[in-house]
């Protein structure tokens, strides 16, 4: 194997990337070429991802490869699941909406009427959440947008056609629709897509992690003076299946919590798990790269810790996180919350939201910044140390470390808090998980890498060694 640079474009719920990664047999560097917000926006017509200021974010991104005289092997994207635009004739028709727009409530009434939750869980495997795709699908059939549609292209299938490739859907992040089959070879399932009143004709051809799917438009290589006929490949263009590429799991007793905005945790498995147990645990069963399957919990995250923070500094306080964090570390918790709970979902304050529930349930409230910090972290560990030891059960597998990698992992407090309530080992890292997940498959197709997911993490481990934290040990 010789060594060759790429370029992965990372879009995450509160922030998106471009980075550039050398990869070689004992090399794997990251470094953040450009890193841009990304900030939904209230609009009068309700909650919309702002794709524009994301794309410029990606072209930034690529003027500062190209300046930097980069010549990449290839280009991959990947961002947060499920969200969509709608095309007619290659042409975008709307800004997409956000999956935290309230839309879909009708939408899941319709769904599970026509098909049963129990037997949609059967037919997808996914854990119930209101913004999975289809439910989206079927809002937008209402409100009359699929008439106009040809296609549905998900968002970072959408970004890699505007920089120049074939409109394809990948198959991680098309198994966050909910309308992919279960199979060993998944495909459209087309009939369930038929039964909810979708025309499955307006799904693209689907494509496994690793297919070149276009090169980079003349018209953008000028631009970012980027090498004509660079490839576009599609990763495990669902960030979370990125991430787990890039856990450095070891052994099948691992587990992972891949923790951003939202918290993923469960376990890399074989073949899908879909028992009555799974599904009202809110197991979901996601595409991974390479056909594993992604048997996870969607965990609310650090989302609600964010928002909390957002809160306080739309009051006028000035909110230092690590200090506060350090605070919270020596703050007794009164009692813990149920972040999993919907009310949390939508974007505005959290601590009202949070009163109400403890109230609800006749606890305790926080008060002061220090102890309101320290009780959503640990509700968190507890939620996701929770979800590690269901998983176990449910997948009938010995549980014997967490793996803990995205910005969650810089959270010290977040991973004692999880090895001390899971009674595990946790290894926390890489903060970029995600970001090197992109770039390892991208790195594989250009025969860079070992062709197994053990090769390459084992690569991860060696050039980005995690760190130990053990279950009772104190801050260092
Ligand atoms: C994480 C993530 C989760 C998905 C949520 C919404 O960024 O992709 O896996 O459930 O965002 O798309």
């Amino acid at each position: 194997h010789g060594s060759g640079t790429v370029l992965a474009v990372d879009l995450g719920a509160t922030s998106g990337r471009v980075v550039a990664s050398t990869v070689g047999p004992d090399r794997l560097d990251l470094e953040v070429l450009h890193r841009f917000p990304n900030e939904a926006v209230p609009t009068p017509e309700g909650l919309r991802t702002d794709l524009l200021a994301l794309y410029r974010g990606v072209l930034t991104g690529l003027e500062v490869a190209g300046r930097r005289g980069l010549e990449p092997l290839s280009i991959g994207v990947d961002s947060w699941a499920v969200d969509y635009g709608l095309l007619r004739r290659g042409r975008l028709l709307a800004q997409p909406v956000h999956y935290r727009d309230g839309r879909t409530a009708a939408a899941v009434d319709a769904v599970h009427e026509r098909v049963p939750f129990a037997e949609l869980y059967r037919q997808n495997g996914l854990q119930f959440l209101p913004f999975t795709t289809l439910y989206q699908l079927v809002a937008e059939q209402r409100d009359g947008l699929l008439d106009v549609a040809d296609q549905v292209l998900l968002l970072p299938d959408l970004l890699a056609c505007w920089l120049g490739a074939e409109p394809r859907a990948e198959l991680t992040n098309a198994s966050t629709t909910g309308l992919l089959t279960l199979d060993a070879d998944p495909v459209w399932n087309t009939a369930l897509a038929e039964r909810l009143g979708l025309d499955p004709a307006v799904l693209p051809p689907l494509v496994a992690p690793g297919t070149v799917t276009g090169t980079l438009s003349a018209a953008l290589a000028e631009r970012t003076g980027l090498p004509a006929g660079t490839d576009l490949v599609a990763v495990g263009s669902h960030d979370t299946a990125s991430a787990v590429v890039g856990v450095p799991m070891e052994q099948p007793d691992a587990a992972y919590v891949s923790c951003g905005t939202w918290g993923l945790v469960g376990l890399e498995l074989d073949r899908p798990v879909v028992s009555d147990g799974a599904r009202e645990a809110g197991f979901t069963n996601e595409l991974g790269v390479d056909g594993r399957i992604r048997f996870l919990h969607n965990v609310m995250g650090l989302w609600v810790l964010s928002q909390t923070v957002r809160e306080w500094e739309a009051d006028g306080t000035t909110v230092d996180l690590p200090e506060l964090l350090r605070a919270a570390a020596g703050t007794d918790v009164a009692a813990l919350f149920d972040v999993d709970d919907p009310v949390f979902l939508a974007p505005g304050p959290m601590t009202p939201r949070i009163t109400r529930w403890l109230a609800e349930h006749d606890r305790p409230v926080p008060s002061g910044t220090a102890a309101w910090v320290a009780t959503v972290v640990a509700s968190l560990a507890q939620a996701m140390a929770d979800a590690v030891a269901t998983a176990g059960r449910l997948a009938g597998r010995r549980v014997g470390v967490v793996h803990l990698v995205g910005g969650g992992a810089l959270n010290d407090l977040l991973a004692r808090g999880i090895a001390d309530r899971s009674g595990l080992p946790v290894l926390a890292g890489p903060v970029e998980a995600t970001a090197l997940g992109n770039v390892l498959v991208q790195a594989r197709a250009a025969g860079l890498v070992p062709d197994t997911l053990e090769g390459m993490r084992a690569l991860v481990r060696r050039t980005h060694p995690p760190r130990r934290v053990e279950p009772g040990q104190r801050p260092s």
